[in-house]
């Protein structure tokens, strides 16, 4: 999905950070937190040897702050730490600090709605890929705001197409590893882009639905919900993890089994979840109507029910 946090400018920026209710917006820089000292954006750098910036050797996770509440922190930094064990990179700190280190962050920049970028990099290495040429992992924590999808995707829903370039093989780079290395996914995001899609559906080698370039997929078929299981080469996304939850709270049975896209286009309702995207209706898939053609009741049902739990599940920034 589209995400685009908002950088700020040195000037009175009414669009971010999100204040407390009736405070007036003030001059802004972000701090960056960046291995222990806060820097402003514009001084927040690492070294061009770096090799998360030469081979994109590194983990990172992306979490949204609702009403002060940062979502299931815990969770997403659970996964920063396997994802980080997958690859061998130490991460210089325990979880509770870093647990500590993103929340003063978010209060520095006083958001209260907003994104958090956690990124572990490798560190400053030699010209080559041997990763134990590299000693100093840096932790880079930046808390900004967030450019969502447009309220109208979310009432009127959105369309896919499927793309040429395929999820990659979890024998070969595990989509549970949720690493700085993002082109397979921005291959196919250019091409769901180029087709006019925003976001663009993505296959295994055996033709079955895996996920989108950054959002789980879900099909509703006769009441029952379905999204393809992690082992196909998905992320275990927590928004999927959430929605599933609730969902069989709701009553709903839920099964984590492999589909095509035959399935998708015979569905009742198709919807997406991310960070980012939350929770967003899909109603055409490579120009198939998906059941009505507008989002579906169930759909409908899991987006309230995620906006409402959203600020009460998580680490309380502010007292
Ligand atoms: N699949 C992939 C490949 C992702 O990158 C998700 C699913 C959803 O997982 P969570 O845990 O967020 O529910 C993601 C995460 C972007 C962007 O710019 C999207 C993600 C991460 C970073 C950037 O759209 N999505």
């Amino acid at each position: 999905m589209t995400l685009e946090t908002q950088p700020s400018e040195e000037t009175l920026d009414t669009a971010s950070p999100t204040n407390e209710a009736g405070k007036e917006p003030k001059a802004v820089s972000l701090q960056v937190y960046i291995g222990g000292e806060f820097y402003p954006e514009a001084e927040a750098k690492v070294s061009v040897f770096d090799h998360t910036l030469l081979y994109g050797d590194g983990v990172f996770e992306g979490i949204r702050v609702y009403e002060g509440c940062i979502f299931r922190l815990r969770q997403h930094l659970e996964r920063l730490y396997d994802s980080a064990k997958f690859i061998m990179l130490d991460i210089p700190m325990t979880l509770d600090e870093l647990t500590q280190a993103v929340a003063e962050t978010v209060r520095k920049n006083d958001i209260h709605d907003g994104y958090i970028r956690v990124v572990i990099t490798r560190g400053v290495g030699s010209l080559g890929l041997a990763p134990w040429s590299c000693n100093d992992p840096q932790v880079i924590i930046i808390a900004a705001t967030i450019q969502l999808y447009a309220e109208e995707t979310y009432t009127k829903g959105l369309k896919l197409i499927t793309v040429p370039t395929m999820r990659n093989r979890t024998e070969s780079l595990n989509a549970r590893v949720k690493s700085c290395n993002y082109l397979n996914n921005i291959l196919a995001k250019i091409e769901g882009h180029n087709g006019g899609c925003e976001e663009a559906l993505m296959l295994d080698a055996n033709g079955f639905v895996v996920e989108c370039t950054g959002d789980n997929i879900f099909v509703v078929k006769n009441e029952v919900l379905f999204t393809p299981p992690v082992y196909l080469g998905a992320l275990d996304g927590i928004t999927r993890g959430f929605i599933i939850e609730q969902a069989r709270e709701m009553g709903y049975e839920v099964r984590e089994e492999p589909f095509t896209r035959y399935e998708i286009f015979t569905g009742d309702e198709c919807f997406l979840t991310g960070t980012a995207a939350e929770a967003v209706p899909v109603v055409v898939v490579d120009e198939r109507v998906v059941g009505d053609g507008k989002p579906g009741a169930i759909t409908k049902r899991l987006i309230d029910v995620f906006r409402i739990k959203t600020a009460q599940d998580g680490y309380q920034v502010y007292d």
